[in-house]
């Protein structure tokens, strides 16, 4: 039989869990942080490299993969899974979120958003309904909602006419989605800055059949102290027994604040994206290897680290690589900042644990708020 998509806390300190996702194509320890695959490929990055990280599962982006190459074009090449070879756990967004940040001519109305592809200008409409059938033939394991994120700030009433529009795309989204075993859909909870839309947001969300429910519309511009207090807000309004999952979070910081509030799962491009600029996330804080001071630096990135990226290559030969603009620094950037990330959730569920995520969280953060290391 195959494995249903189930979700188990094991321990609990505070606020914060730690428990596991089962899924037909693996497990999920949680708190996870997703690397961000959006073009069917973690940049810079060979899948099993990806694996060796230590990440349990990738994102994925409807609205990449339905531009270029098509969602019918993978589906006709076997799924998403086999078309990447990462033959774990996916979970692809939506596409509004993208939508909004990238295509020219954006219009939003009931039915869904019509765009212009930022690729070659064609034009595309994308309903809540469509996008599930997008994620179904791309065969994602966690599919998201279509939904709608205003950037902050932004006044009440905007807030209120984006989350109630996401509401309905929630309940066409849930019907939409087709069922298959070991398959899973989230609801996504909107509300700009408002405590009141956010807690009528997640609780709405609660009294629907999702999997698992997101927290959208933050990390948009507001300050972090502004995203904890939405977070506080809204976490005990979601269901003890479904993973809870904040979209497109975050800094190391930011992703250790959230956890202590209850959140289970993130994705991100900043590893990603920082190791393309030549910036290393690194156990003893970033490290900007463009430099001049790590041109003589024998150095590496951690002595201690498991991943090869950043315990066997000199800080010198890296900032020689970033300075020469190769496509190697690049890589083995990339290859450092996502095995760091995943160092750090396995940090936070081994102090989950253990009792002891409170000193956890001050060790990291004391890393974070020194600076270049
Ligand atoms: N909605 C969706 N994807 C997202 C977001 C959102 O609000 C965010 C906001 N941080 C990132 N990715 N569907």
């Amino acid at each position: 039989m195959t494995q249903a998509f189930s979700f188990s806390v094991l321990a609990t300190d505070g606020l914060a869990r730690q428990g596991e996702i089962q899924t037909p194509r693996g497990i999920i320890r949680t708190p996870v942080f997703m690397p961000v695959g959006t073009a069917a490929t973690v940049k810079a990055m060979f899948a099993e490299d990806v694996r060796a990280a230590g990440a349990d599962i990738l994102l994925g982006n409807v609205y990449h993969l339905m531009l270029r190459p098509g969602a019918e074009r993978i589906a006709r090449l076997g799924g998403l899974h086999e078309f990447m070879r990462w033959p774990y756990p996916i979970l692809t967004d939506s596409g509004g979120f993208q939508v909004m940040s990238l295509a020219k001519l954006r219009k939003l109305d009931e039915s869904g958003v019509t765009f212009q592809s930022h690729i070659d200008g064609s034009r595309h409409h994308l309903s809540p309904e469509r996008s599930m059938e997008i994620q179904d033939l791309l065969g994602s394991d966690i599919q998201m909602q279509l939904d709608e994120c205003v950037r902050l700030p932004c006044s009440e009433s905007e807030a209120e006419r984006a989350m109630r529009l996401s509401l309905r795309w929630a309940e066409r989204s849930r019907k939409a989605f087709r069922e298959r075993p070991g398959r899973a859909v989230f609801g996504i909870v909107q509300g700009g800055e408002s405590k009141r839309l956010r807690i009528e947001s997640a609780k709405a969300l609660a009294g629907m059949e999702f999997h698992g429910i997101a927290v959208g519309g933050l990390a948009v511009g507001e300050p972090q102290d502004v995203m904890l207090d939405m977070l506080e807000t809204t976490a005990p309004h979601l269901p003890e027994s479904k993973p809870r999952y904040l979209m497109g979070v975050g800094a190391p910081d930011d992703i250790v604040q959230a956890v202590a509030r209850g959140i289970d799962m993130f994705d991100c491009v900043m590893p990603t994206r920082a190791g393309r600029h030549g910036l290393a996330y690194t156990r003893h804080g970033r490290v900007t290897l463009r430099n001049a001071r790590h041109a003589d630096d024998p150095r590496p990135l951690d002595e201690q680290s498991s991943c090869p990226a950043a315990r066997d290559y000199s800080r010198a030969y890296l900032h020689h690589l970033v300075k020469a603009g190769e496509i190697l620094g690049m890589m083995l950037l990339t290859q450092a900042n996502v095995a760091y990330y995943q160092e750090l959730m396995a940090g936070l569920r081994a102090a989950i644990g253990a009792g002891r995520l409170a000193d956890f969280i001050a060790e990291t953060r004391a890393k974070w708020i020194e600076g270049e290391s």
